[in-house]
């Protein structure tokens, strides 16, 4: 079993009691592991949610703006069947924090530099989809300036099947070689962990989408996407996974053509086992300094949970949902 906390493969998990109920520890980290998790494992899986990027890029506002769109957006009025539990006090008080600080229109601090404590949280009912637990590792975007910060700290990264690198152009300077940088920087990193990229996924999302959207000419569909793209809109989406491809094939021709990272996207495509693209605005307007101006209207902020989704598919899984649709 992994355990969720310090990710490595667990056996035999210590039995003991305290204040009078029985706990079962991680014999590594010590950690009390979730009973739900253990009595979930096989039927709800963990998928790692690792979440790299630049300082101020906007990891933590996008995680609280997911769990504000999966909490407090009406998406179980529109998905038969979902819904998300958190697993223990910690993440439940992480889940409703954060969301209840975007509905108020407030925004979360700048992440510390240590080791991250994962926020857990099944999810069941994304049509098509089987039931996850996803373990959201966030951590401080200063790690990811540094590999042996990123060996130090992110350790998490080793363990994700798909990592989620998000990245706000309008934050970089120079954005093409900055980002060639943050991905160069992240491989070293993970090889040092004993890491290797050709088994991961990479997800490229484009953050803060409101702040660039209305300089992209010629690119219709992105547009068209992020304008439309509050909850709502999910309803009878169709074949969704088919969308997000032609959005990447997009995102891939305008971050080519429109900001020159064409040294980022082919060693990202050389290196990695997939390489894809999505956008987002997690606020779906700018904030002034600390608060919201509007109210949070978060946009396709479910489309790397839905790549994250859909890369945790076993191959006998992707076959029995290619059969049914
Ligand atoms: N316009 C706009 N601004 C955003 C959006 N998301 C985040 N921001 C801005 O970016 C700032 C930083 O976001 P965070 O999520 O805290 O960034 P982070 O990547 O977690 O940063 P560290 O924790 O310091 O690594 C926020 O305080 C907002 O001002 C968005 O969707 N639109
Ligand atoms: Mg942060
Ligand atoms: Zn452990």
């Amino acid at each position: 079993m992994l355990c969720p906390f310090c990710l490595t493969n667990q056996k035999n998990l210590q039995n003991i009691e305290r204040d009078g109920i029985p706990k079962l520890l991680c014999p590594k980290c010590k950690e009390a592991i979730p009973s739900r998790y253990i009595a979930d494992y096989k039927t709800c899986p963990p998928v790692v949610v690792s979440v790299v990027g630049f300082r101020g890029h906007g990891k933590t506002v996008y995680c609280a703006s997911l769990f504000y769109a999966m909490r407090r957006s009406g998406l179980a009025s529109i998905w038969p069947g979902f819904f998300t539990t958190a697993l223990n006090e910690e993440s439940l008080d992480t889940v409703i924090a954060n969301s209840s600080m975007l509905e108020k229109g407030e925004l979360p601090p700048s992440t510390v530099k240590n080791f991250p404590r994962p926020t857990l949280l099944q999810i069941y009912g994304i049509p098509g989809y089987p039931p996850r637990t996803l373990l959201f590792y966030d951590t401080a975007g200063e790690v990811f300036e540094r590999a042996s910060a990123i060996s130090r700290y992110a350790g998490f990264i080793m363990r994700a099947h798909t990592v989620l690198f998000l990245v706000s152009i309008r934050d970089l300077e120079n954005p093409a070689p900055e980002m060639a940088r943050l991905l160069n920087t992240y491989i070293i990193g993970l090889e040092e962990l004993g890491g290797n990229p050709s088994m991961q996924n990479l997800v490229v999302v484009l953050t803060q989408a409101d702040r660039w959207l209305a300089a992209i000419e010629g690119f219709p569909k992105i547009r068209e996407h992020l304008v439309r793209g509050s909850i709502a809109h999910l309803a009878n989406s169709g074949n969704y996974v088919q969308t997000l491809q032609a959005i990447s094939s997009e995102l891939r021709y305008f971050l080519l053509t429109k900001v020159n990272a064409h040294e980022f996207v082919h060693a990202a495509e050389k290196f990695f086992k997939s390489t894809r693209f999505c956008a987002v605005s997690a606020l779906g307007a700018a904030p002034m300094g600390h608060k919201l101006q509007t109210k949070v209207v978060p946009k396709r902020v479910l489309d790397p949970l839905i790549w994250l989704m859909e890369y945790s598919l076993t191959p006998w899984q992707r076959f029995l949902i290619k059969l049914r649709s």
